[in-house]
């Protein structure tokens, strides 16, 4: 049953509060799973378990799941290395996501990804990117893909593809030629920049032009453009699935400056010496789950204090069982794993590397 709705004015009066009771409860839930997961995460890496780059999403959960929430589970996503949350946002059973960071067989990458190359065809999440900027062209092209299909095959239907990018990857030549070419050829890719105002120690006017307005460089290309406040899951919602709706009815691209926040260093070995205790400790008293949780539980009074516990105590437990299932998988082995997945191969089982590295010939050459 859906509760009243209580707001007026602020966060949940816009098209949130139409959504159902389970809708933004389970919102809710996705954040907390994010951030418990995130949090079991650095304590792994601390202790050794996950090696390699890992950045930690905490802050920002808001930002991924109001924008998921806009769209359809078969459209294309597309990210960078700070990619947890979208993998588990789009459904990539926590599980694997811990043992893909802990390299084991049982990643969804067959632990060779790591914390940076999150990917799940079946959620239609392309990546988990570690180059700045490179998932932008990527973005263009599954979005050009889908265009394709639906209007040159006459299969599927009208999709977006949601491609993420840093405010560290808006002065990446990659964007601005994907950018070009979606104006141009009118491709239905929304760039969601996850502005956290830092690009590892730059802050975001010290990296880049019109900081406060970067809306100029997607109009320089003829893009739609929104800038929306990320702390707020409903009003983010709100304002990003109406845009959406447009773009994916016509057809064509947009551009989101996202305003979030990440409350730990660039990755896990930062002495983050940019920025102060005081500005963190600001940008937490907006935290966007306890934000949400408020909203839920006290202005649009549809979850209980009992039943918010319980929320957060399953998600302790689920993500302490993917410690445990990360701790428990095999490794990949290097006669298994060392050459395969290296080039596709449309000839099943037969992997033109492995074959080389066996004294045959090459197929390739
Ligand atoms: C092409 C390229 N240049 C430099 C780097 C090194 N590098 C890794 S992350 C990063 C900062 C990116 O910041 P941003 O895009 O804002 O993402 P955030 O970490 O804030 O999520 C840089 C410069 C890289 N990975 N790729
Ligand atoms: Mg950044």
């Amino acid at each position: 049953m859906t509760a009243m709705v209580k707001t007026r004015g602020g966060a949940g009066a816009g098209l949130s509060a139409g959504l159902s009771d389970d809708v933004v409860i389970g919102w809710l839930r996705d954040m907390v799973l994010i951030r418990e997961f995130e949090l079991r995460t650095m304590s792994a890496y601390q202790q050794a378990k996950i090696g390699g780059f890992c950045h930690i999403y905490i802050g920002q959960e808001a930002a991924v799941v109001g924008t998921f929430g806009a769209v359809e589970h078969d459209d294309p996503v597309v990210t960078a290395y700070r990619d947890h949350g979208h993998a588990l946002a789009r459904g990539m059973s926590p599980d694997v996501c811990m043992a893909e960071m802990f390299g084991k067989i049982t990643g969804c990458a067959k632990g060779k990804g790591g914390s940076m190359h999150m990917f799940d065809r079946p959620n239609w999440l392309f990546g988990g990117h570690g180059i700045v900027g490179a998932q932008t062209p990527m973005g263009a092209g599954l979005a050009f893909g889908a265009r394709y299909e639906w209007e040159v095959m006459g299969r599927g239907k009208k999709k977006v593809c949601l491609c993420y990018l840093g405010d560290g990857a808006l002065n990446q030549g990659a964007l601005h030629e994907a950018m070009n070419m979606a104006g141009i050829l009118s491709i239905p890719v929304i760039y969601i920049v996850e502005n956290n105002g830092y690009s590892m120690g730059t802050a975001i006017d010290r990296g880049t032009t019109m900081a406060d307005k970067l809306w100029k460089k997607a109009e320089a290309y003829g893009i739609e453009h929104r800038t929306i406040d990320g702390f707020d899951v409903c009003s983010l919602y709100d304002e990003f699935r109406p845009f959406v709706d447009v773009l994916r009815d016509e057809q064509r691209p947009g551009f989101v400056d996202l305003k979030t926040y990440r409350y730990q260093g660039h990755s896990m070995s930062d002495p983050q010496k940019y920025r102060t205790k005081e500005e963190v400790a600001g940008h937490q008293e907006k935290d966007c789950l306890d934000r949400h949780a408020h909203h839920l539980m006290s202005e649009r009074g549809c979850l209980s204090e009992d039943a918010f516990k319980e929320m957060q105590k399953d998600a302790k437990e689920q993500v302490k069982e993917a410690v445990a299932f990360a701790e428990g998988s095999a490794a990949p082995t290097v006669e298994g794993e060392l050459y395969s997945d290296v080039y596709a191969n449309p000839q099943k089982n037969l992997s033109p590397v492995r074959d080389y590295a066996h004294g045959t010939k090459n197929p390739l050459q």
